[in-house]
């Protein structure tokens, strides 16, 4: 009898002991999350919308972004955009509209949300911009993207780029671009250097938020 109350004290030990573990691992993770809404529907006749996590697990960030709404059948930049200096980015407003063409331009929305720094493309650590390796919609507007990325290989890429800052998601917003090139766009819309403006053009966005532990 009293071997058995030994061990029946010993067991409730260790499963204290395993959920305080799993309650030490479950506040270690770090995972984000944002709730894009649309830019520009007057202008494009589609309604952007979609959800984005990114999880930190291990040496990896997880990555996962699904949108509906957007225009079907074609590529779509996506990235999250942010201030060098550490200033908090947020999703452009319509009062923005600097040149009043209608349109929220890539430039319009830089004074609210910062530069394009990190592409949701097929490689984001190698923070290459021009890519074709960006999601495809499909004929119902919409699409899926998933991708693991080496935590450590992006950190040391935005650090490079961006002198020692660090990714700091919850200062970022992820912004979805991309209206069919047969979309005219008055010259006014502006774009990124040499990249025609309908690639460009903000279709959505969402402010990142760290979830609470
Ligand atoms: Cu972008």
């Amino acid at each position: 009898m009293k071997i058995c109350q030994h061990v029946l004290r010993s067991a409730t030990a260790i499963s204290a002991a395993t959920a305080l573990m799993f309650t030490a691992v479950a506040a270690n993770a770090e995972s984000y999350k944002a709730h894009l809404t649309s830019l520009n529907t007057g202008k494009i006749g589609t309604s952007a919308q979609g959800d984005a996590t990114f999880k930190v697990v291990g040496n990896d960030l997880e990555i996962h972004i699904k949108m509906t709404g957007v225009p079907a059948d074609i590529e779509h930049w996506e990235h999250f955009h942010g201030f060098p200096g550490g200033q908090n980015a947020t999703c452009v407003t319509p009062d923005l509209d600097k040149n009043k063409d209608g349109y929220l331009d890539l430039g319009e929305t830089e004074p609210v949300s910062g530069t394009t720094m990190v592409p949701f493309n097929d490689k984001p650590e190698e923070m290459n911009i021009p890519t074709h390796t960006y999601p495809h919609a499909d004929a119902t507007g919409a699409y899926e993207y998933t991708k693991v990325v080496p935590l450590k290989a992006l950190q040391e890429k935005f650090g490079e780029v961006y002198k020692g800052g660090s990714i700091d998601l919850d200062k970022r917003v992820i912004m979805v671009h991309g209206v069919p090139e047969g979309h005219a766009l008055p010259p006014s819309v502006g774009s990124l250097g040499t990249i025609p403006s309908h690639v460009t053009l903000p279709i959505a966005c969402g402010k990142i938020e760290k979830v609470a532990d």
